[in-house]
C-alpha cells in the first residue's frame, strides 16, 4: 500500500508545480496506469484550481487540449495512460509544436522492469515524440531517493524552456503497482512531502525566473528604406499584434496583402484572386522592399509572389522559428509586430501603385456576380461575415474551404480566426473547435469539409460540453474537393483522392444528440441560424453542395482575373 500512497505523493508534486506554471485546464483520458495523476487532477478540480475535461479518444483529447491552448494564454495539460493511448496524442503534439502552442503531456508508463518483456500495454515511451517537444522528462520510478526539490526544479526548468520556445512538454511518468486504495491523510502527511507542504503556503513557482525585458530597436537604415516602394504581407498573427498595421501601412502608401488569419480588415481584399493578374503581379515584383508580418500564409498566389520576389525582405515574427520557405536573403526581427511598428515610425507618402486597389475593388463586384445568389461553397465563403456572431470567433478547417474563405471574404477588423495550419491535418479539427468553444465560452462558428468531419467524427461527443451557441458547418461536397485543383486524371482522382462517399451527417448528429439542420437556400440558412444562436448548445449545419462547384468557380475566377486588362 505504501507504493500506492507514494505514487500519489509523486503525482501531487508534479501537478502542483504545473498548476503554479499557469495550467488551468487538465484533459484526461481514461486509463488505469495514469490513476495517480488522474486522482490528483480531480483533487485540484475539487478545490476549483483547475477544470478537468475528459474524452475517450486520446487523438481527439490532444486536439481538444490544443483548442483550449489556442484560445487561452496558459499551457494546457493532458493526462493519458500507457501504450497506444500515448501514441494517439502524437498528431496534436505535432500541430501544437508547429504552431507554438503550449501543451504539457503527461503519459503514464510502466516501470522499467515491465518494458520489452511481454508485459501488457507496455511500449517504449521515453522520447516517443522524437524531437517535437521543447523538453521531455522521463521520470524515474517514484522513489524517496529523489527529493521533492529535485522534482520541482526539474519541472520548472522544463516549463521555463516552454515559456522561451513555446511548444510541447512531454513528461513520461512511470508508476509501479499498486495504484489504488490510498488513504488521503497518509498522502497528505507523508514525510517526503514535508518541504513541499511548506512551499505550498507560498504563491510562487519553485524557480521564479526574473523577467527579461528587451526593447525593440529601430533598424539602422529605416530612414532609407521607408522612402522606398514597399509591399506588406501579413500572415497569421495574434490579435494584439495586428492592431495598427492597417493605419501604419496606409500612411506609408504601401500595398498590403493579408491572410484570413491576420486579424486585419484587409484594405485590399481578395489578394489571392487579384494577384493572379499577370500585369499587377509584374508591377508588384518591382517593389524595393517586402515586409512580412507573421507567417503561415494560405494563399497560393501570395506565396508565389514571395517566392519570386528577390529584393530586400524583412520578416517580423515573435517566435525564433525559421519561417521563410523561400530562404530569402533577409533581415529577421524576432519581436512582436506591434512593438516593431512602434519602433519604426511610418512616413506619410502617396501609394506607389494604384492597380491593386482598382483590381481589388473590381473583384468585390466581380466575385459577387460570379457566385450568384444560391447557397453554395463559394457564396458561403464570400459571405462568411453574414453568419458570424458579433461577439464570437471563427474556426476554419483545412482543405478547399479555408482557401475559398481566404480568397473570397473580407472579415471585420480584429475578428478572431482560429486554424490548424501548423501541419494542416484534417485529423483533429472538430476536437480543436470544441476546445476553442470551451475556452472562449463565447459563440463559435466552425467550418469544415465532409472528409475532415468523418475523420474526427467521434469528437462530436465533445460538443455536448459547450454552453453557448456553437455552430458546426459541414461543407459536404462529397469528398475531398481540394483534389479537383490537382492535375490528376478524373477516374483516378475520384477513386484514389476524392473518395466520394454519398453520406450525410444527420444520423451522426443524432447519435451524438446534437441539433442538426440542412438548409437549401440563404433564407433557410438565416432562419436556421436564428434558432441556433438562440440555443446555448451546438448545432450541426450541413451545407450539401455539388461536388465540383466550389473548385470550378475558384479556378474560373482565377483564370478570368489572370488575363484581365486594367487601367492605371
Ligand atoms: C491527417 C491528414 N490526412 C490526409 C491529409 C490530406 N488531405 C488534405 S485535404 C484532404 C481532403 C479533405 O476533404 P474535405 O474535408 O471534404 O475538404 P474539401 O477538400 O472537400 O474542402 C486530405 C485527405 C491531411 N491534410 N491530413
Ligand atoms: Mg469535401
Amino acid at each position: 500500500m505504501s507504493v500506492a500512497i507514494f505514487n500519489r505523493c509523486w503525482a501531487r508534486v508534479i501537478l502542483e508545480s504545473i498548476v503554479r506554471q499557469g495550467v488551468q485546464h487538465i484533459c484526461i483520458a481514461p486509463g488505469s496506469r495514469s490513476t495517480p495523476l488522474t486522482l490528483e487532477a480531480v483533487r485540484l478540480q475539487e478545490s476549483r484550481r483547475v477544470m478537468c475535461h475528459t474524452h475517450f479518444d486520446e487523438r481527439g483529447l490532444g486536439f481538444f487540449a490544443l483548442g483550449l491552448a489556442k484560445a487561452g494564454n496558459n499551457p494546457v495539460a493532458v493526462i493519458a495512460t500507457s501504450g497506444t493511448a500515448a501514441a494517439n496524442l502524437y498528431p496534436a503534439i505535432i500541430e501544437a509544436t508547429q504552431n507554438g502552442h503550449n501543451l504539457i503531456v503527461l503519459t503514464a508508463d510502466r516501470p522499467p522492469e515491465l518494458i520489452d518483456c511481454g508485459a501488457n500495454q507496455a511500449i517504449r515511451q521515453p522520447n516517443m515524440y522524437a524531437d517535437y517537444p521543447v523538453a521531455s522528462i522521463h521520470f524515474p520510478r517514484p522513489s524517496e531517493d529523489y527529493s521533492t526539490e529535485w522534482l520541482l526544479s526539474r519541472i520548472d526548468q522544463a516549463c521555463h524552456q516552454q515559456k522561451l520556445n513555446n511548444g510541447v512538454l512531454h513528461f513520461n511518468v512511470p508508476f509501479a503497482e499498486p495504484l489504488y486504495q490510498t488513504d488521503e491523510s497518509a498522502v497528505q502527511h507523508h514525510a517526503w512531502l514535508n518541504d513541499f507542504n511548506r512551499w505550498l503556503s507560498k504563491k510562487q513557482p519553485w524557480i521564479a525566473y526574473a523577467e527579461q525585458q528587451s526593447e525593440v530597436l529601430i533598424h539602422e537604415n529605416w530612414d532609407y528604406w521607408r522612402t522606398k516602394q514597399g509591399v506588406i504581407v501579413v500572415g497569421k498573427l495574434p490579435q494584439e499584434q495586428s492592431m495598427g498595421i492597417a493605419a501604419w501601412a496606409a500612411t506609408m502608401g504601401w500595398v498590403v496583402m493579408s491572410d484570413i488569419q491576420s486579424g486585419l480588415e484587409s484594405p485590399l481584399p481578395y489578394a489571392d484572386i487579384w494577384l493572379a493578374n499577370d500585369m499587377v503581379r509584374e508591377k508588384l515584383l518591382q517593389a524595393e522592399i517586402v515586409l512580412q508580418f507573421g507567417s503561415q500564409i494560405i494563399s497560393k498566389r501570395i506565396n508565389h509572389f514571395l517566392q519570386q520576389f528577390k529584393g530586400e525582405y524583412w520578416l517580423i515574427e515573435a517566435s525564433n522559428k525559421a519561417l521563410d520557405p523561400y530562404h530569402h536573403q533577409q533581415t529577421r526581427f524576432n519581436v512582436k509586430v506591434h512593438h516593431w511598428l512602434r519602433a519604426h515610425p511610418p512616413l506619410r507618402q502617396r501609394p506607389w501603385l494604384l492597380e491593386p486597389l482598382a483590381l481589388s475593388q473590381f473583384c468585390a463586384s466581380f466575385i459577387e456576380q460570379q457566385i450568384g445568389g444560391n447557397l453554395n461553397e463559394a457564396s458561403l465563403a464570400h459571405h462568411v461575415s453574414r453568419v458570424l456572431p458579433s461577439n464570437g470567433s471563427l474556426f476554419l478547417g483545412n482543405s478547399l474551404f479555408v482557401r475559398l474563405v481566404d480568397a473570397l471574404c473580407k472579415l471585420p477588423e480584429g475578428y478572431p480566426v482560429y486554424t490548424n495550419r501548423g501541419a494542416s491535418g484534417i485529423d483533429g479539427l472538430l476536437a480543436t473547435a470544441a476546445g476553442i468553444a470551451i475556452a472562449t465560452n463565447q459563440p463559435l462558428v466552425a467550418m469544415l469539409g465532409d472528409l475532415s468531419t468523418l475523420y474526427d467524427l467521434n469528437s462530436l461527443a465533445l460538443f455536448k460540453q459547450v454552453r453557448q451557441p456553437t455552430i458546426l458547418f459541414v461543407i459536404n461536397n462529397n469528398g475531398g474537393a481540394i483534389f479537383d485543383m490537382l492535375p490528376v486524371e478524373e477516374s483516378v482522382k475520384e477513386q484514389y483522392y476524392r473518395l466520394g462517399h454519398g453520406l450525410d451527417f444527420s444520423q451522426a448528429a443524432a447519435m451524438f444528440n446534437l441539433n442538426y439542420s440542412r438548409p437549401y437556400t440563404w433564407a433557410d440558412l438565416n432562419s436556421v441560424l436564428k434558432q441556433a444562436y438562440g440555443r446555448k448548445e451546438a448545432t450541426v449545419i450541413e451545407i450539401k453542395v455539388n461536388p465540383n462547384d466550389g473548385s470550378k468557380i475558384y479556378k474560373s475566377l482565377i483564370d478570368q482575373i489572370a488575363g484581365a486588362m486594367i487601367g492605371g
